[in-house]
C-alpha cells in the first residue's frame, strides 16, 4: 500500500517510523512518504495561508498551493469524473482529509482504507483548507473522505493522521504478526468492548487475578470474558449496546 501525506509540519510525522508501523514500511508492506507542503509553494516566504473570505478569525490554507500538491501526488482519475469516458489503467487514490468537522472516523473506515492501494492524506492547519480543494478534487473524479478523529480540537490535521494511518496500517495483511489478535479486539465485529485482561503474577500488591481465569475451564473462561464485556459496554457506552444485533445475544447474555 502506498500512503502520501502532506503536511508543513513533516516532523510530526517522525513516529511513524516506530513500531508495527515502522516495520511495515521497512518491509515493504507500506511505502509511505511525508511531503512537506511548502514544496509547492511559488513565493519567497512560501506562503500556505491567506484571511478568510467572509471575514472572521484565523488564516485559511489557499487552494492553489493545495491543488498543486494534490496535481503531482493524486495520480489522474480513472475517467477524470466523466464515467462515459474509457477508463485509463491507473490505480485510483483515496484522498483523506482529517477535520473536525468531517465525519467521525470508526474502525469501519480503517478497514475500508486498509484496503485501498493509494491513499494521500492532507492535513489542514489553521481553520482548515480551502473548501473548493475537497470540491475540484471530487470533481476530478477522485474519493474524498472528510474524517474526525473525535469531538474535541486539535491544533491541525497532523495527530489526526497518525491516528489514522496506525489504525488502518496495523489491519494490512501481515503487519500484526498474530492475525489473533485482530479478531477479538474493542470496536471488532462483536459490538463490545474488550474484557479486563491479567497476566503474571497472580497476587500482586494484594490484588488476585479472578479465580476463573486460572481454573483452566475454558467454557467459565469464555462466558466470564462475555460477562465482562457486556458488563464494560453497558457502563461505558451505552450507545454500541443500543447498536446491539438482539438476535445475536443469547439468555446468559441478556442476564447481564
Ligand atoms: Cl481530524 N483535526 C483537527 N484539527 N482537530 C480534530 C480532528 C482533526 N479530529 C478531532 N479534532
Amino acid at each position: 500500500m502506498r500512503v502520501d501525506v502532506v503536511t508543513i509540519f513533516p516532523d510530526y510525522l517522525a513516529a511513524l517510523d516506530l513500531s508495527l508501523v515502522g516495520k511495515a514500511r521497512r518491509s515493504g508492506l507500506l511505502d509511505l512518504r511525508v511531503h512537506d507542503l511548502r514544496d509547492w509553494t511559488t513565493d519567497r516566504h512560501r506562503t500556505v495561508d491567506d484571511t478568510p473570505f467572509g471575514g472572521g478569525a484565523g488564516m485559511v490554507m489557499r487552494p492553489d498551493v493545495w491543488g498543486r500538491a494534490l496535481d503531482d501526488l493524486l495520480p489522474a482519475a480513472p475517467d477524470g469524473g466523466h464515467a462515459d469516458r474509457e477508463p485509463a489503467h491507473v490505480e485510483p487514490a483515496h484522498l483523506v482529509v482529517p477535520t473536525p468537522s468531517g465525519e467521525v472516523f470508526t474502525q469501519r473506515h480503517a478497514e475500508a482504507l486498509a484496503t485501498e492501494s493509494h491513499v494521500v492524506v492532507a492535513c489542514g492547519r489553521y481553520e482548515g483548507i480551502d473548501a473548493r480543494v475537497a470540491e475540484h478534487a471530487r470533481a476530478a473524479g477522485h474519493r474524498v473522505s472528510e474524517l474526525s478523529i473525535g469531538d474535541y480540537v486539535l491544533n491541525g490535521g497532523e495527530v489526526a493522521a497518525l491516528v489514522m494511518i496506525e489504525a488502518f496500517g496495523r489491519l494490512l495483511p501481515g503487519v500484526v504478526g498474530n492475525p489473533h489478535s485482530l479478531v477479538e479486539e474493542s470496536h471488532g465485529s462483536a459490538g463490545l468492548l474488550e474484557y479486563p485482561v491479567y497476566t503474571k503474577p497472580p497476587l500482586w500488591e494484594g490484588h488476585e487475578v479472578p479465580e476463573v481465569l486460572l481454573s483452566g475451564h475454558h467454557a467459565r473462561i469464555e462466558r466470564w470474558r462475555r460477562d465482562q464485556a457486556l458488563a464494560r459496554t453497558a457502563a461505558r457506552r451505552p450507545d454500541m449496546v443500543a447498536e446491539l444485533d438482539v438476535d445475536g445475544l443469547d439468555k446468559a447474555d441478556l442476564a447481564v
